[in-house]
């Protein structure tokens, strides 16, 4: 009986851990481990779009991990579908979305393969459409709880004074913004 679960779960994890290619997709660190201390839950933080994309990231502090809010205008019609992550650095004060760097990753997964989202904690933990979905425009309001991201400074999920990027389908960075506490 013990021997037969163990057995069962060996060969799960076996299975979890590839992508359809085969490729070993866990990060060098391992799977991303669930946020459990924000010290304050429901503490907010936003990225505010002003441009074209035009609209609010909100960030709030879960008791496991952060609730984000998507809610923006003006993604180009035509250009989806919408990508939307959190990249390691924040904007550069002449609003030039490359110098925000690449995705937040810190078990060091890497972008390929590419994330499935019916294994989050296999995913960058900055690659938030590839966990919770694209977005089709040219709005979108959406809401969902990532439990690898933190709002404590000292978890490698830190979100914190870092950006959010949107992309096109052709992945170009059409709008990104600090993601900043709100006041
Ligand atoms: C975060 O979202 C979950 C549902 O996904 C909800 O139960 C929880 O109350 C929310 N937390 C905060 C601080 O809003
Ligand atoms: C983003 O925040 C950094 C500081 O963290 C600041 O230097 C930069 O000017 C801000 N970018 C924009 C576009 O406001
Ligand atoms: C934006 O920044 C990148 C480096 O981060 C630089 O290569 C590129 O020339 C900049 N683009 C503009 C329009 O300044
Ligand atoms: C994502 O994983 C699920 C469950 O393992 C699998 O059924 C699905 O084919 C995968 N999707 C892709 C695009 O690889
Ligand atoms: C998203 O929903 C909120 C609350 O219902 C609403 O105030 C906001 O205008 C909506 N945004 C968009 C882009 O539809
Ligand atoms: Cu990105």
């Amino acid at each position: 009986m013990h021997v037969s679960i163990v057995t069962l779960l060996g060969a799960a994890a076996l299975v979890t851990c590839q992508g359809t290619n085969g490729t070993v997709v866990t990060g060098k660190l391992g799977d991303a481990r669930p946020v459990t201390n924000n010290p304050v839950v429901g503490e907010v933080w936003v990225a505010n779009f002003a441009g074209t994309v035009k609209g609010l990231v909100t960030a709030k502090a879960a008791a496991i991990g952060v609730n984000y809010t998507i809610d923006v205008t003006g993604l180009p019609a035509g250009k989806g579908p919408f990508k939307y992550h959190v990249h390691l650095d924040p904007v550069p004060s002449d609003g030039n979305c490359t110098g925000t760097g690449g995705h937040l990753d810190p078990y060091q997964r890497e972008d390929l393969p590419a994330c499935n989202g019916s294994t989050p904690a296999k995913c960058e933990v900055g690659d938030l459409s590839g966990k919770y979905g694209t977005l089709a425009g040219p709005s979108a309001n959406k809401t969902f709880n990532d439990p690898y991201s933190a709002l404590n400074r000292i978890d490698l999920g830190w979100i914190g004074n870092r950006a959010i990027v949107f992309h096109d389908a052709s992945s170009a960075r059409i709008a990104c913004a600090n993601l900043t506490k709100a006041a």
